[in-house]
């Protein structure tokens, strides 16, 4: 498979690149599909860990699975394919390690907020070089919580960061002022449309307050130049889960 150099040109510039219509509209569905399947056949039979919910009481308020391709073959030969790993090869010009894949869900109504972060923060690398391939499997705009990129920040190092309370993004930007809200760029999708994202590009979204669904898979990749440090990142994790368990959250 052939990548543009252009795309590449625009993610080394502004940390991010959109392509629209990445998988066609049939495609789409199809990822869609195997989401719910996901839900209702893997999901029970897989760790807590896996779903977080935006009330643990509401089975049907998942607002993120995670680490989905450890759990099902279909995901791991998506999330593998040319197509996808292909890619993220290509725009960080580097071999790649695939560390996740998520679903970002914002339910209809009670999708909560993405607070405003560096994913860098939580990956804990050396260099801090990784990217997000984000696949909308929704029609998404500023009424359902699209995402805010903040153009060039990848570039800026990076921010403070702090607990921010919101299950399933534990950090928050702290300083996050009029400034950057002012730079930020409302990104509109529909099904089939890919963002990518550098692992240091600040980015947030809004809840969601309408009556759809705003739906995505998020394909992470490491590249493989950057060190993890694994154990300071899954004491993290592991202290997170404590928590969260203790207050009911998962
Ligand atoms: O889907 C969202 O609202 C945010 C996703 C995100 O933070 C990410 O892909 O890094």
């Amino acid at each position: 498979m052939t990548f543009d150099d252009q795309s590449k040109q625009d993610f080394d510039r502004d940390g991010f690149v959109i392509l629209r219509d990445y998988l066609n509209p049939e495609e789409a569905t199809d990822v869609d599909a195997n989401v719910e399947r996901f839900i209702q056949e893997i999901l029970p039979g897989a760790p807590d860990t896996t779903a977080f919910y935006e009330d643990p009481n509401d089975p049907t308020s998942i607002m993120r699975l995670q680490n989905m391709l450890d759990h099902d073959p279909w995901f791991h030969d998506l999330f593998y394919s040319e197509r996808i790993a292909g890619l993220a090869r290509h725009l960080l010009g580097d071999e790649v390690v695939g560390k996740n894949l998520q679903w970002f869900n914002k339910p209809a109504g009670v999708g909560g907020p993405t607070p405003a972060h560096q994913d860098g923060f939580y990956f804990m690398l050396d260099p801090n070089i990784a990217i997000t391939l984000w696949l909308a499997l929704d029609h998404i705009d500023e009424g359902n919580g699209c995402v805010r990129y903040v153009r060039g920040t990848h570039l800026d190092g990076m921010r403070p960061h702090q607990r921010s309370n919101v299950i399933g993004f534990s950090q928050g930007i702290t300083d996050y002022g009029e400034a950057d809200t002012a730079r930020e760029e409302p990104i509109h999708a529909k099904p089939g449309d890919l963002f990518a994202h550098h692992s240091m590009t600040m980015h947030r979204a809004d809840p969601n307050p309408s009556t759809r669904r705003r739906a995505a898979l998020g394909f992470v990749f490491f590249a493989a130049t950057a060190k993890e440090d694994a154990d300071r990142a899954e004491a993290y994790r592991q202290t997170l889960y404590e928590q969260w368990e203790k207050e009911g959250r998962l």
